[in-house]
């Protein structure tokens, strides 16, 4: 196996013995085997229309190998054979990719670029298909994944894969505004909410990942049995949501993000629902209580079938009558010891008061926004986020999003004229909602966004946010930090490019960044 795709990856290198996420060979392989299928697919439907079958294979099946989504060989040989029979339909003679050469086949910088758009593309399917569970799609959109996945196949110069980086980007952005219409055409804007990290005696359920349609069904489900709901990681935002928020028993939030799981869930009374990534390897003494769906899995797990449509979450249901919950109400915090999380600021949240933030940073009271956000993970240097938010000045604004805020969500850092100074904007999708709000503003004050009082520091994981990434170059968004390291699948070369182009900084430390930042306002 050859695995780089997720900042853990070994030695800041490449896992090849097994994965540090805890993926088998074995599993790597089949995963390098179905995306090479699916170049086959990609090729076998060049000017054709593939139609639904092989539009959601193409979703799914990239979908399936981010990381932490899917560990179960089984699931992704069945992938593997839908696509082939797929393939034959639209034509038999499409060669698929060969699967050994994804990641090492050419010249280092080629290999970069080829990597950095099928990870882009493997982080866009997953948003893709969260708006299809919606029934939101977008041709242009669907065909773009063909389209990339048949250039993943092809020689092109560097140039070219630059400029292919550069359109993904930009399809990448309709991507998230297709998540973020079907998000809130189902279940109306986000609103300010807090959030408790009360949890009550009885029995529960625990939700985690992105999808919000089945924390939906999930909340339908266990209407009036006496069973509360807690989110967990990215789901924390589903709160803010009034078609969501209406459910008395959609209580508040355990836990943070998702590599502090395996100490979180340790002898958790409650079955846990994992939507999406994050899944780790569970330990035995909560095993019996996962259940994954969609195209989540791993061996020997509890699997809730039904892609797109209805599920039935009795199993899940049944598991949390039997364990019962606590027999007293347990008060949790976040990492800093805080209770009760802010969510809920939204685009139109947050446009909805842009008078008001606009007067205070024209009367100088709001010096600075930092959009602080990203992905969390287990590395200690993580700890950066929060104390850059630590840092920030009582006269500035941080703006966050995804599952990274869980650094800083429970620090109380006031307020600036009734306006947060923390304002959680969602899940790593919702960066829509961030570049909505800096586009506003830079309209509002008649300049780029490049010229606004803003910085954006990013932390990564996986290849979600490889996609965002993109979004955000494309968009011509300049000096943005990311860390807590750079990516393995960028060679020096390509580096550098980005560094030249975009002025892309790797973090330093907290301070330091801190006092170049504040010192070019
Ligand atoms: Fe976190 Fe995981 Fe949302 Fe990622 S839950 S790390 S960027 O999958 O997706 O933020
Ligand atoms: Fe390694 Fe990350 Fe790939 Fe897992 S997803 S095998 S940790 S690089």
């Amino acid at each position: 196996m050859f695995c780089f795709q997720c900042e853990q990856t070994a030695g800041g290198k490449g896992c090849t013995k097994g994965g540090v996420c805890g993926k088998k060979p074995e599993v790597a392989n089949k995963q390098d085997e179905l995306t090479g299928a699916l170049i086959g697919l990609a090729r076998a439907a060049a000017g054709k229309t593939p139609g639904k079958t092989a539009d959601e294979l193409m979703m799914q099946g990239l979908f399936t190998t981010v990381t932490n989504v899917n560990f179960d060989s089984s699931r992704i040989d069945e992938f593997i054979r839908l696509v082939a029979a797929e393939k034959a339909k639209l034509d038999p003679g499409a060669q698929d990719f060969p699967a050994g050469t994804l990641f090492t086949g050419g010249e280092e910088d080629i290999v970069s670029l080829r990597s950095t758009l099928l990870l882009g593309l493997r982080g866009m399917a997953a948003y893709a298909w969260h708006a299809y569970v919606l029934g939101k799609r977008d041709d242009e959109l669907t065909a773009w994944f063909y389209k990339g996945m048949r250039a993943i196949g092809e020689e092109h110069t560097a140039e070219e894969w630059l400029n292919l980086l550069m359109e993904f980007g930009h399809i990448n952005l309709k991507c998230m505004a297709l998540l973020d219409e079907a998000n809130t055409s189902a279940y109306g804007h986000p609103v300010p909410t807090e959030v408790s990290t009360l949890v009550e005696k009885g029995p529960f359920i625990v939700i985690t990942g992105h999808d919000l349609h089945d924390l939906k069904q999930l909340l339908e489900q266990t209407k009036d049995k006496g069973i509360n709901i807690y989110t967990h990681g990215e789901m924390l935002p589903a709160h803010a949501y009034p078609e969501l928020k209406k459910y008395p028993h959609l209580k508040g939030n355990f836990g943070t993000a998702w590599q502090n799981q395996q100490k979180e869930f340790d002898n958790l009374p409650a079955p846990i629902l994992y939507t999406t990534n994050c899944l780790m390897p569970p330990k035995p003494s909560y095993a019996d209580r996962v259940f994954t769906t969609a195209v989540v899995g791993y061996p020997e797990l509890k699997h809730i079938p039904g892609e797109n449509g209805s599920k039935d979450f009795t199993p899940v249901i049944n598991k949390a009558l039997e364990l019962g919950g606590w027999k007293e109400d347990k008060q949790f915090t976040g990492i800093n010891g805080g209770a009760g999380l802010m969510t809920g600021f939204g685009r139109n949240a947050v446009l909805g008061v842009a008078d008001k933030v606009i007067d205070a940073v024209k009367a100088g009271a709001i010096k600075h926004f930092f959009l602080v956000g990203g992905c969390d993970g287990a590395k200690p240097g993580r700890n950066y986020y929060t104390e850059f938010v630590q840092k920030t000045p009582k006269d500035t604004v941080v703006l966050t999003l995804a599952c990274g805020k869980y650094r800083f969500n429970d620090l109380n850092a006031g307020d600036i004229g009734g306006i947060p100074r923390i304002l959680d904007m969602g899940q790593c999708n919702d960066a829509y909602s961030a570049i909505q709000v800096a586009v506003a503003l830079a309209g509002a004050f008649q300049c780029g966004v490049n010229d606004l009082p803003l910085t954006l520091v990013l932390s990564w994981y996986e290849q979600k946010a490889v996609c965002i990434l993109l979004t955000l170059l494309a968009l011509g968004i300049k000096n943005i930090y990311i860390g807590p390291s750079l990516p393995a699948f960028l060679s020096g070369n390509v580096l550098n490019i980005l560094v030249e182009k975009f002025n892309l900084k790797p973090i330093s430390t907290p301070a330091e960044d801190m006092q170049a930042i504040l010192s070019r306002c």
